[in-house]
C-alpha cells in the first residue's frame, strides 16, 4: 500500500524553504497568503476583463461538452477570439459558452501587470511564462503533465485538482510520445475505466479544491486535471530549472514553428 501523499497548507514560507522542502522534494504545496497585495483579488472577474480587455484576441480552446478540447488550442493562430465576445458567451452559460480563455499573458496589454505581484519564488525564474484561464463552472481540464515547475494561482472561483506523482506515469496510459499530445493522460480521473485501463486502479490521486488567493505548486511533470467548481479565473506561472531548461526552449522553438 502506497503512502497517502499529503498536500499542505503553508503561508509565510520564505523563497528558501520554499525550494529546500517542495521545489528540489518534487512535492506539491498550497500558498495561502501569495495574493496578499494583488489588485487582481478584488478587481478580477468577467465584466472586468470585458471592459477592460475586451477588444484583445486571446488564446482560446474550444469546448467539448464540459471538457476542453486541447487540440483545438493554438498560442498564435487559429484558437484565437475577441475577450468580450468569449466571455459574453461564458456568461449566458451552455450551449452559447462554447469556448474558454486559456491564453499567453503577452495577448493582454503591459497595464495588466499592475493587477498582481510575481511571486517571489518564481520572479527572475528562467524561461518565466505564464497564461490566463477564464471559463466557468463544470469546465474540466484534462489529465496532463508539463516539464516547468508551475505556481498556479486561483484569483477568482474554486477549482477541484486532482494530482498524481510523476512515477505514477505507469499507471496513467499517456497518449503515444508521437501524438500531437504526448503529455495527456487517456484515462479520466473522475471516470475511471478499469476495463480499458487495468493498471489505473493503483495510480493514487491526491485531490485539492483550490480557492480564490490560493496558489498551487505543480512539481515538473506532475499529473493534474482540473474542474471548474465555479466560473473561474487562474494564473499560472511557468519557470524552468536545470537540464530541463535545453528542453523547454527546444520545446518552444518547435511549437512556435508547428503554429505558424
Ligand atoms: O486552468 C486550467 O484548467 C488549466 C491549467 C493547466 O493545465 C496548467 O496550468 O498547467
Amino acid at each position: 500500500m502506497k503512502q497517502q501523499i499529503m498536500i499542505d497548507r503553508v503561508s509565510g514560507l520564505g523563497k528558501r524553504d520554499f525550494y529546500e522542502n517542495f521545489v528540489h522534494r518534487n512535492q506539491p504545496v498550497i500558498i495561502t497568503d501569495i495574493t496578499r497585495h494583488w489588485k487582481a483579488l478584488n478587481d478580477w472577474d468577467f465584466d472586468y476583463f470585458k471592459n477592460n480587455f475586451g477588444g484583445i484576441q486571446a488564446g482560446t480552446m474550444m469546448l467539448d461538452g464540459e471538457k476542453c478540447d486541447v487540440n483545438t488550442y493554438s498560442e498564435t493562430a487559429g484558437g484565437r477570439a475577441e475577450v468580450a465576445a468569449v466571455i459574453t458567451a461564458l456568461q449566458r452559460g451552455f450551449p452559447y459558452a462554447d469556448r474558454v480563455i486559456a491564453s499567453p499573458l503577452e495577448s493582454f496589454p503591459k497595464k495588466i501587470k499592475q493587477d498582481y505581484v510575481i511571486p517571489e519564488y518564481c520572479a527572475g525564474g528562467k524561461f518565466l511564462r505564464s497564461r490566463i484561464y477564464i471559463g466557468p463552472g463544470g469546465v474540466v481540464t484534462p489529465l496532463h503533465q508539463d516539464l516547468p515547475e508551475n505556481l498556479y494561482v486561483m484569483v477568482k472561483g474554486k477549482k477541484r485538482i486532482i494530482l498524481y506523482p510523476p512515477e505514477d506515469k505507469k499507471y496513467l496510459y499517456p497518449n503515444s510520445l508521437f501524438s500531437r499530445h504526448p503529455n495527456f493522460s487517456r484515462t479520466d480521473p473522475e471516470r475511471p475505466d478499469y476495463q480499458k485501463f487495468p493498471k489505473s486502479k493503483y495510480a493514487q490521486p491526491c485531490v485539492v479544491e483550490l480557492c480564490a488567493g490560493e496558489a498551487l505548486f505543480i512539481p515538473s511533470f506532475w499529473w493534474h486535471h482540473l474542474r471548474n467548481l465555479e466560473p473561474s479565473i487562474s494564473i499560472n506561472f511557468w519557470w524552468s530549472r536545470g537540464w530541463k531548461l535545453v528542453l523547454a526552449w527546444t520545446a518552444a522553438a518547435y511549437k512556435k514553428r508547428r503554429n505558424a
